[in-house]
């Protein structure tokens, strides 16, 4: 092939994006709950060893680019669209009122908002931070984000606390610093009654993202099961209105297997919102868009949702890779992660409805004629040939994966 001139590139991967099939229409994706963060669309491909690849987008074209799409719901760190400086001041009620105007044109809603508490230099020794004035700005901020919220018409706020932990060890005093976290939600929950009622606007669903490593070296909430924990120690004054938003890769990030994370959160009935991407085991927060890595892993953990009538957002957080233009951004990174997740969602429909497989769990659970209740080698002995399903089961969702059970050929 000939070397392919800059002002042709665009249109080969346009023409590739299309040769892929499979692609849902706009009206399709928007009856699934799936939200694009600003934040996501408008990563620029920086990291600590990486300079930006792109161009940041700012919010009237991120909103413009979702609703083209068929995404039907934006959401939003209060410092993606808000500069620091200008938080609770008149330029913010300015901003958020364009804001509203932007969604109302392009026909999306606002889901969910979130606070930055990680960024800037003034989170250095966390939101939970010894000094209080650093904690009565964590609670300003806080308050200030559940008032945008409420403006925007959202339903969630996110706390992901990435910040709260430490570099060097004994430096804080770890329950000291939990509570005074705690103390920051509950200025939020108790300003979220207080503001709802005014409006007669349910209160949030405030929901609590765990993440085990990054930016601090050790995290004081690494995981979703330490949040419900923490969430449960009595230190917040609404418990209730506290749940939690998993993300698939931070749960696999320490080594979890992120469906039975999802199962005990669904279990304790905190799981609000989901942040869907994927990644690799052990290592850091790549934020690779859903299904590139873990395809069979994703369409049982959206088995698993599915059957347990999970209804809050599928929310894409995840960075369209350095090597992606901004043009590749609209054009092949967010409208191929949405068609994975419904491709997946989809075919999660098709598993639990497949006849193979539910005749197999059916019999696992039906068991064996047992000559006797307390003779261990006996039931093993009844059991033996009917555990074979357990990998029979497992072959037959590797099959609808692939569409293997419709047949696939290349050289045979
Ligand atoms: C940050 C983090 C994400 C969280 C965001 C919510 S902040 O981008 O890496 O996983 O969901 O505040
Ligand atoms: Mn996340
Ligand atoms: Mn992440």
């Amino acid at each position: 092939m000939q070397p392919v001139p800059a002002n042709q590139q665009q249109s080969l991967v346009n023409r590739l994006t299309e040769a892929c099939g499979g692609a849902y229409t706009p009206e399709q994706r928007r009856k699934y709950f799936i939200t694009g963060p600003q934040w996501a669309a408008a990563y620029a491909g920086q990291a600590l060893f990486h300079a930006p690849t792109r161009a940041e987008v700012a919010f009237p074209e991120v909103i413009r680019h979702y609703a083209e799409l068929g995404i039907g719901w934006w959401c939003t760190h209060d410092t993606d669209v808000i500069p620091t400086e200008a938080l609770g001041k008149d330029e913010q009620h300015a901003i958020v009122a364009k804001i509203k105007h932007s969604l109302e044109e392009n026909g999306l809603k606002c889901s969910m908002v979130t606070t930055e508490t990680f960024f800037h230099a003034v989170w250095a020794a966390s939101p939970a931070a010894e000094s209080p004035a650093v904690r009565e700005y964590a609670a300003f901020r806080v308050k200030n984000t559940v008032d945008i919220g409420h403006e925007l018409g959202a339903q969630f706020a996110v706390y992901w606390p990435g910040s709260l932990g430490y570099y060097v060890q004994g430096a804080i005093e770890e329950t000291d610093t939990l509570k005074w976290f705690a103390q920051a939600i509950n200025a939020a929950c108790e300003h979220d009654i207080e503001v709802a009622g005014k409006l007669g606007r349910p209160t949030l669903k405030h929901c609590m993202e765990a993440k085990p490593f990054e930016p601090q070296a050790e995290i004081l909430l690494p995981t979703s099961d330490a949040m419900l924990a923490w969430i449960n120690s009595g230190l917040l004054t609404h418990p209730e209105m506290v749940g939690l938003n998993p993300e698939y890769l931070h749960e696999l990030m320490w080594g979890g297997a992120v469906r039975a994370a999802l199962a005990r959160a669904i279990l304790a009935g905190k799981l609000w919102h989901f942040d869907i991407n994927d990644g690799y085991r052990l290592k850091h927060d790549v934020d690779i868009a859903v299904g590139l890595v873990n395809p069979l892993d994703w369409l049982n953990i959206l088995v698993l949702l599915r059957s347990h009538g999970y209804n809050g957002p599928f929310n894409l957080d995840y960075k369209p890779p350095r090597t992606t233009s901004n043009h590749g951004v609209f054009a092949v990174s967010f409208p191929t992660a949405v068609d994975r997740f419904i491709t997946l969602w989809e075919m999660a429909g098709e598993l639990s409805a497949d006849p193979v497989i539910n005749e197999a769990q059916e019999a696992l659970r039906a068991g064996a004629p047992i000559p006797s209740t307390i003779d261990a080698a006996a039931i093993f002995e009844a059991h033996k040939d009917l555990l074979s399903l357990h990998e029979l089961i497992a072959h037959r969702i590797f099959q609808i994966l692939i569409g293997a059970h419709r047949g696939r050929t290349y050289s045979v």
